[in-house]
């Protein structure tokens, strides 16, 4: 045999080699659900972006009116890893809107207009949860554990804010949300009010973060409070209401109310409106509320005034 006659059998060898691994990447690839990356990956994505801290900065924000030194930095960073990571395919379409929510609260941070960072900053925090539930569930699916609810994972409470923190052992205290009496206020203008009870029988306090209903009834809603300015009752956007643990929040007219406005049509005895009511700790919970008319002590005609502050 021959030098090159050798030579080729072993250029040969190599390419089949070459081909076998490469067969062998498609079929692992194969195995796995499509575009996804390892679970280690994913399991270490999800883990750093629930520790990232979104729950701290908006906290800070909000009752301070001034961001962490390093909000800014977080959400970039969390941004790169939520572009980065090789996410199961069903996750796909989320993270990229969870990325872009990201860019948006970083970018909002950078400049000075505090309301418009507490916005894109609660906006990315929402975003991040239901992503970090929806991946969990996918998870578990995977591994084929029991699903959890979307509730229970006390995550770290604010340094420095009012209320003890939990201890190490008590982590998975919970918010156990029911939602009671709800009712609508009947409309023939373009606003309206729905009211409710909400209690939580657990052992940890929640917060009513945002309220909605069908974009072919009404095209905003937002949580209200009213309050007596100079003798006249002034409505204002609040950005969560808080229920406290083993305990209830009334909304009712004068007080706490989710405002419903651009109504696109009359809101008739009777119906029912679905609203849909977004929890930090307990997630979506969906009330139907009957349309009916509500009596406002103290201030006159059926329907309430418009909103003389924010929007
Ligand atoms: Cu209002």
């Amino acid at each position: 045999m021959n030098l090159n006659l050798i030579r080729r059998g072993a250029v040969a060898l190599a390419v089949l080699t070459t081909l076998a691994f490469a067969a062998l990447g498609l079929a692992a690839c194969d195995d796995e659900d499509e575009g996804s990356g390892g679970n280690a990956d994913v399991i270490a994505a999800i883990t750093a972006l629930d520790n990232a801290g979104l729950h701290e900065i908006e906290v800070e924000l909000t009752e301070t009116g001034t961001p962490p030194g390093d909000a800014q930095a977080t959400a970039l960073r969390m941004q790169s890893l939520v572009k980065l990571t090789a996410w199961p395919s069903d996750l796909s379409s989320p993270a990229e809107k969870l990325a872009s929510l990201l860019g948006e609260m970083a970018a909002a941070l950078a400049g000075n207009d505090t309301a418009k960072a507490k916005e894109a900053t609660t906006k990315a925090h929402n975003a991040a949860h239901d992503f970090s539930f929806a991946t969990w569930t996918y998870l578990q699916k995977k591994a084929g554990v029991a699903e959890e609810k979307n509730t229970g994972m006390d995550h770290a409470s604010p340094t420095g804010s009012a209320g003890a923190s939990p201890t190490a052992g008590h982590t998975m205290s919970e918010s156990r949300i029911t939602v009671e009496n709800p009712r609508a206020r009947v409309s023939n203008t373009d606003v309206s009010a729905a009211y409710f009870t909400v209690k939580n029988s657990g052992s940890a306090a929640d917060r009513l973060l945002s309220a909605s209903v069908d974009s072919s009834i009404a095209g905003m809603v937002q949580l209200h409070t009213m309050v007596m300015e100079g003798g006249t009752a002034k409505m204002h956007e609040v950005q969560s209401i808080e229920v406290p643990a083993n305990g209830s929040v009334e909304l009712k007219p004068g007080g706490f109310h989710v405002m419903i406005m651009n109504l696109k049509r009359e809101l008739k005895e009777g119906e029912t409106l679905t609203i849909r009511l977004k929890f930090e700790k307990a997630g979506m919970v969906e009330v139907k509320a009957p349309v009916q008319q509500i009596v406002t002590s103290g201030m006159s005609g059926g329907a309430m005034s418009t909103p003389t502050t924010g929007h």
